[in-house]
């Protein structure tokens, strides 16, 4: 899941230079008129009781001994160096890596192509557990491969952190700390069940194991590969392999349906035509004029599958029409990037998926930015539901919008151009 922490080979930091600073400024101006929810304690309870406090339901829910219990939080302090905190007097942290790094970096064609060399190797290696996946829960082996790239580099990354120390921080004190209580009982459940505390080393926000899950995930996506009896994650491929296809499945995975496709937008459409409430029929799509790039061919037998149109980085980089399969890998970390990365991958270890259409180094999604863009798009009547600085199919759409109904260049993307254009003044 979310491994927001995982290193990620980038190319060259942007250089300050003095449109930057520019920018800086702009955003610190923008950020003072929008106090953060998170400058104020919403913790009631110390962490000592507060973690106390859930022993009647780890006991009664989960089936967690005292032993086990006590073990656990033995010693136990939270981590307040964890991102996506709200505690007191500390400054807003980044959250995932999605949701920062500009598209042309997070979608690096050299780290691409290494990690599909290495999936290609291990499409040979577990040639035959790989058929039994497929068979199985109808996840092509190059989809489960991808993800099993893109969680964990194939295992060569292991998550620095103490699962039960970040999971205990963040249902204590995390921005989204409903969500982590029930996290951090199943990871409790865990070490009842006999899982080594040493192996559970997580990512800042709790997901752990070659494929990355979360403690409940591993209470209703695993599969025991082989029939020993137990799903491991953290040592057995296979398993973590099965894992992932089951997952994907569980989340409505189509069989012989591929991802997306990169495709060129005709002149008389824009990217503001992207979404899921925008989705049709490939045939409709087709019949609009979309065609995929470079004049491939479509495959048969996809007419009437719907697909909506998605464009990462706006204008400034490749478009794509996606399907019901790229909402199930989404299900997987909720980021069009992430999707897009996952999917890519899986192209390239079949030996395609160079993108066709370069992305243009438009700097990383500054979170101020968006969130004046969204404010104002709101404002003006667009719907907007969610402020949250954070950029997705909603938000370029709308922009795309307001853009083309203001005789202004149609780029989806936010800047600070859209920004003064959108001010009331
Ligand atoms: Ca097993």
């Amino acid at each position: 899941m979310n491994n927001g922490s995982q290193p990620f080979r980038s190319p060259a930091r942007q250089r300050l230079n003095s449109v930057w600073l520019a920018l800086i400024l702009l955003m610190s101006t923008l950020a003072a008129g929008f106090p953060s929810r998170d400058t104020h304690a919403e913790t009631s309870l110390p962490f000592e009781e507060f973690i106390e406090s859930l022993w009647p339901e780890a006991r009664d829910k989960f089936g967690v001994s005292r032993a086990t219990f006590d073990t656990a939080i033995k010693g136990l302090k939270p981590d307040l160096s964890l991102p996506d905190l709200a505690v007191e007097g500390q400054t807003r942290q980044v959250r995932q890596a999605e949701f920062t790094r500009a598209p042309s970096e997070y979608l690096d064609s050299a780290y691409l192509g290494r990690l599909s060399s290495t999936g290609r190797g291990l499409a040979n290696k577990y040639k035959a557990q790989l058929d039994q996946i497929e068979s199985r829960f109808g996840v092509e082996r190059a989809i489960v491969l991808a993800i099993f790239g893109r969680e964990t580099a194939f295992g060569a990354y292991t998550p620095p952190h103490d699962a039960i120390r970040v999971l205990a921080t963040q249902a204590w004190t995390g921005r989204r700390k409903e969500r982590f209580h029930d996290e951090f009982l199943y990871a409790l459940k865990l070490l009842e069940q006999g899982v080594p505390r040493a192996k559970m080393r997580a990512s800042w926000a709790g997901a752990m194991g070659l494929t990355q899950f979360l403690p409940s995930e591993f209470f209703s996506h695993t599969h025991d590969f082989g029939g020993d009896g137990y799903a491991d994650l953290f040592d057995s491929v296979p398993d973590a392999l099965a894992s992932a296809a089951r997952q994907l499945k569980n989340h409505g995975w189509i069989r012989d349906l591929e991802w997306g496709y990169e495709i060129v937008i005709p002149q008389t459409a824009d990217c503001a035509m992207e979404g899921p409430d925008g989705a049709r029929t490939f045939q409709e799509w087709i019949g609009l004029g979309f065609r995929r790039v470079g004049g491939r061919p479509w495959p048969d037998g996809i007419a009437n599958s719907q697909a909506y149109l998605m464009s990462p980085a706006g204008a400034h980089g490749p478009s794509f029409l996606v399907t019901d399969n790229f909402k199930a890998i989404r299900e997987y970390n909720t980021s069009d990037l992430y999707a897009t990365f996952v999917g890519n991958l899986a192209d390239r270890i079949r030996g395609g998926g160079n993108f066709a259409t370069p992305w243009r180094p438009i700097g990383p999604q500054k979170t101020a930015i968006i969130r004046a863009v969204q404010e104002g798009l709101k404002a003006r009547g667009h719907p907007i539901t969610v402020i949250d600085g954070f950029i997705g199919s909603n938000t370029r759409r709308e922009a795309g919008q307001f853009q083309r109904s203001n005789g202004m260049t149609v780029d989806c993307w936010p800047s600070e151009t859209l920004v003064r254009k959108l001010s009331p003044n």
